[in-house]
């Protein structure tokens, strides 16, 4: 069997059925043998630099490991930001690169780069295969560590000789690493005593982030959490893990989180962190970070255990089985200990309802966070969210109300512009019957904007919902906020008429520039078969509230608009100059 056939049955084998690429010339034989193949389906995307957010998109959003393909040189290097984009937020991953002849390597050939090297440092594993024999084995391993423990993205680097060459198909054996054996059952003595700290809470808060989608875990944390009526906080990348409208729910906490999250976590007397790694956007000044908390964390990566922040009572091991675990062992509520969790829960019912998350309406410019409220209302809450980087991506975290895991897809860790609108079309692949939004700024859109091709290409449904205000408004509002309001270089002076690029793809192409036209357009545009691109013109300078200063404390937030519309910038706890 020629090695190009044999790689994609193993792909198969391992239920790949989507590729997401560019091909090159050293990977010719594989795409051939691609069009022979009816269980799999190459999508190719119009630059590698998408193709992998396609196969993130896919991966975060069905829980299948994603593949993307490129070829040699520039191909394989234009993976590298997505590449570190998966790695940063845990998403099970199989690059495939094309290689110069084994012969050649290392003697500068035309379109070679070193990929296995520049990628060490941002993948799980990676391997350059310079034997055909290798490659069954390889592929089988490379699933296998992408999918298991804290999975991430393995490069598997793939000379054209080896692509070329002939050999006989042989289903290899089970997979044996003997240096890699994930933990998945916690340890009985630690469950046992983090059991026992949360029995003598008082004020504890649940921090639950990724890891809980990841695992599948999200019954069982709503599960504890209702038990022992703990609220509970997710990180940018737990949303959809816990139910936002929930009774428990505080919502995001960190630099753009709710005024009850951040209290509640500043003021907890036991922090349980699960599937969550103390980032640094969640955490603020570390040292102030829940400073008068016992801190119990639960993550699958013994190296996330005491990274960035010293916990009392780790467990290592997979959150769903842990949690499964503790909702076993853990005791009901006494009266005494219920009565104590109820003051709790009313003093942070107070500061939810205290500020909660708001702005400042208006009947004239479109507000952004009005567009992200009407796109959850049209949907019903039940799309997949995905987003660009900057305010997009926290307005969006902030006012859709996700209810399922799943279904909000951003680039946390890495924060890469650019990632929303391909892992949109990959989420779309994944989930035909989904409704998938890519909730963008203008500046990230235009990033792969060229992608518009590919998703006419494969009639996917997409619909891109630009929060358009003319500027890189994430950078622009720091600029205002700490830098004297001076927008240099932020404003996006030169920009396309996005109805007019979409249709030029042969997309359908909207624009609203009044708040009465958000709602129909966004009907029109849902109700379109096709990718939709809808031009929202919003209001410039609408700033995304709270916001805890880079360093600060997360309890000390600048707060937007009160209740009563006031927009007076505020800070809790401190003083700070704006
Ligand atoms: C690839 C990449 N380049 C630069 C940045 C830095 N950056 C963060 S947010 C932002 C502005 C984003 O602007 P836009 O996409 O228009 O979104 P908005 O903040 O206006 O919603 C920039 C430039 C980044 N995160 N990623």
């Amino acid at each position: 069997m020629k090695i190009a056939d044999y790689l994609l049955r193993t792909l198969e084998a391992n239920g790949v059925r989507h590729i997401f690429g560019n091909p090159g010339t050293t990977e010719i034989p594989l795409v051939r043998a691609c069009e022979k193949r009816r269980g799999l389906r190459y999508v190719v995307a119009l630059s590698e630099v998408a193709a992998v957010p396609m196969a993130d998109g896919y991966a975060r959003s069905t829980g299948k490991v994603g593949v993307c393909l490129a070829t040699s040189g520039p191909g394989a290097t234009n993976l590298v930001t997505g590449i570190a984009t998966a790695y940063m937020d845990s998403v099970p991953m199989v690059a495939l690169t094309g290689q110069v002849p084994t012969a050649m390597i290392g003697g500068d050939a035309f379109q070679e780069a070193d990929i296995v090297g520049i990628t060490r440092p941002i993948t799980k594993h990676s391997y350059l295969l310079k034997d055909a024999r290798e490659v069954a084995r390889a592929v089988k391993e490379a699933f296998h560590i992408a999918s298991t423990g804290r999975p991430g993205p393995v490069l598997i680097d793939l000379p054209k000789d080896v692509m070329s060459a002939i050999c006989e198909y042989v289903e290899p054996n089970g997979v044996d690493l003997p240096g890699y054996k994930p933990k998945y059952d916690g340890n009985p003595k630690q469950i046992e005593r983090a059991l026992h700290e949360i029995e003598k809470a008082a004020r504890p808060v649940i921090y639950a982030g990724g890891g809980v989608i990841i695992s599948g875990a999200s019954d069982e944390l709503k599960k504890f959490a209702e038990s022992q009526r703990i609220p509970v906080t997710t990180t940018l990348l737990g949303m959809g893990g816990f139910p936002s409208g929930h009774p428990l729910a505080m919502g995001m906490l960190g630099m753009h989180g709710t005024y009850a999250a951040n209290l509640a976590v500043s003021d907890c007397d036991l922090l349980i962190a699960i599937g969550a790694r103390f980032d640094d956007r969640v955490t603020g000044k570390i040292e102030e970070f829940a400073p008068n908390a016992t801190k119990i964390h639960i993550d699958i990566d013994p190296s996330a255990i005491s990274k960035n922040v010293v916990v009392h009572t780790p467990i290592v091991g997979d959150v769903k089985r842990v949690l499964t675990e503790m909702n076993k062992r853990v005791k009901p509520l006494d009266q005494f200990h219920r009565a104590a969790r109820d003051k709790w829960l009313a003093e942070v019912d107070r500061w939810k309802d205290e500020r909660p998350l708001s702005y400042d309406h208006s009947d004239k410019v479109i507000k952004p966070q009005y567009v992200v409220e009407m796109i959850d209302q049209v949907t019903g809450g039940d799309a997949i969210i995905c987003t660009e980087v900057g305010q997009n991506q926290m307005w969006a975290s902030q006012f859709y109300k996700f209810k399922r895991p799943r279904s909000f897809l951003s680039s946390g860790g890495l924060g890469t512009m650019g990632y929303g609108f391909p892992a949109a079309i990959g989420a779309q692949i994944g989930n035909p019957h989904a409704t998938v939004f890519d909730i963008a700024g203008d500046g990230s859109f235009q990033m792969n904007i060229q992608e518009l091709a590919t998703a006419v290409q494969n009639c996917l449904p997409v619909k891109v919902a630009i929060l358009n205000n003319h500027f890189l408004g994430m950078v622009r509002q720091w600029q205002e906020l700490f830098f004297n309001k001076r927008y240099a270089h932020t404003c996006l002076a030169v920009e396309p008429d996005f109805k007019k690029v979409a249709e030029a793809y042969g997309a359908a192409g909207f624009r609203a520039e009044s708040p009465d036209e958000v709602e129909p357009t966004l009907r029109e545009a849902l109700a379109y078969p096709g990718p939709a691109v809808i031009d929202f013109q919003v209001d410039r300078e609408e700033n995304v509230y709270p916001m805890v200063p880079a360093g600060e404390s997360i309890r000390n937030m600048i707060l937007g608009p009160d209740k009563r519309g006031k927009k007076a910038l505020k800070v809790a706890g401190k003083d700070f100059p704006v």
